[in-house]
């Protein structure tokens, strides 16, 4: 009884199937399907030429990190290209099976609902897949242990007899301090062709901040109270330097310049500064580099307008403003040396009266 009834009704849906005429039907679907094809081939396209673009764009096919101009930062660049090959390797490997696939198993005329063969463990597979990333990773593990210890030790040949200057990242600037006790801020002064020995840290009273030289290699954090160290040997010229810890309000301003010169040129510089001959250019460097990048003359900034400011010819007055710091004001200057207020305050004295 309820046979019958289902087979009737299988029968009636099925004679309605048949008067209807599909062929609009499958037009419909088959336009469908060639908007969607051409909306895919859109996008890869355009894909493929942003990527061109970007790679082009970039120069060095936008691929490798820095310039590299320090032996450490051309051992760190190694180890990133040994790295690019392996996982350069896996990505065409996972990608390109996973397009062959997707084109060689599509589901064609089969049903949907069609299973394939039955597969049960496939022991070659296996052995593959785990030994060859076991040995991808053996490779890179060995090359990049290998390369450490020229990462980040100096030659030891050179290390002995060579500079040493003290790296300080301060909120919002960097202070550099030489063997003669020679300041410098915002840029480095250092010999060219030579190893210099960095030691980074920040004061105990100001928070942390991280030394990175893109064309060096490595960034190295400046942390309060601990001092990281590491060095570089680099040709004459200009290498941009930036903090990359997020510090506070001014963090994108804490850019400083290395400026390698022949050794003639260092010794010179760091006479110069640590004598009186010096003390201007380094308040201007201080005004630059510490107040600049919250104040401005004849407009509010971060700070109040400080055109006209009777304290900044008043020593006293702005040693303790520096000091301590004020409300929003950090205390800039709390690990300066008398010398370093004295310099301030004579670069900065012009500015007291209304003049600019
Ligand atoms: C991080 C930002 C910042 C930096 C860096 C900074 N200041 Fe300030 N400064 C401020 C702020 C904010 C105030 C307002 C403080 C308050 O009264 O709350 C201020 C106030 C002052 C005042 C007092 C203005 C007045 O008469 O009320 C002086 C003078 C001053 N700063 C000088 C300097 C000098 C010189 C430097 C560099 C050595 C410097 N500041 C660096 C943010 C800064
Ligand atoms: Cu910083």
């Amino acid at each position: 009884m309820l046979l019958n009834a289902v087979q009737k009704d299988l029968e009636g849906a099925l004679n309605v199937v048949r008067e209807i005429n599909a062929a609009p039907l499958f037009h419909a679907l088959y336009d469908a399907s060639r908007v969607r094809r051409t909306a895919f081939v859109t996008l890869v396209t355009s894909l493929v030429a942003l990527t061109t673009a970007a790679v082009a764009y970039a120069g060095n096919a936008g691929f490798l990190p820095g310039g590299a101009d320090s032996p450490n930062g051309q051992d760190v660049h190694q180890a990133f290209i040994v790295v690019a090959i392996f996982t350069g390797i896996i990505f065409v490997g996972v990608e390109g099976a996973l397009i062959l696939f997707i084109v060689k198993y599509r589901r064609g005329k089969r049903t949907r609902t069609a299973e394939g063969p039955q597969v049960h463990g496939s022991t070659r597979l296996e052995v593959i897949w785990t030994v060859v990333p076991v040995v991808f990773l053996a490779l890179i593990g060995s090359f990049v242990f290998y390369k450490l210890p020229g990462i980040k030790n100096p030659p030891n040949a050179e290390a002995a007899n060579s500079t040493r200057v003290l790296v300080e990242g301060h909120q919002f600037f960097w202070q550099f301090r030489y063997p003669n006790g020679a300041i410098s801020i915002d840029r480095m002064v250092a010999p060219a062709d030579e190893v210099v020995n960095e030691d980074i840290t920040a004061p105990l009273y100001d928070v942390i901040h991280s030394w990175w030289v893109p064309d060096f290699g490595g960034k190295f954090d400046a942390i309060p109270g601990k001092v990281n160290t590491t060095w570089f040997k680099a040709p004459a010229g200009n290498y941009v330097a930036r903090c990359y810890e997020l510090c506070g309000i001014q963090h994108t301003a804490m850019l400083a310049i290395v400026h390698v010169v022949p050794r003639a040129q260092y010794d010179a510089f760091v006479t110069r500064r640590a004598s009186p001959a010096g003390k201007l250019e380094l308040g201007q460097e201080e005004w630059q580099g510490a107040c600049l990048k919250c104040h401005r003359l004849g407009s509010p900034y971060i700070g109040p307008d400080l055109k006209g400011n009777s304290l900044l010819a008043n020593r006293a007055g702005l040693e303790q403003l520096l000091r301590n710091g004020r409300g929003q004001m950090p205390k800039v200057g709390a690990g300066w040396s008398d010398a370093q207020i004295d310099a301030l305050v004579a670069y900065t004295k012009q500015f007291a009266q209304g003049g600019s």
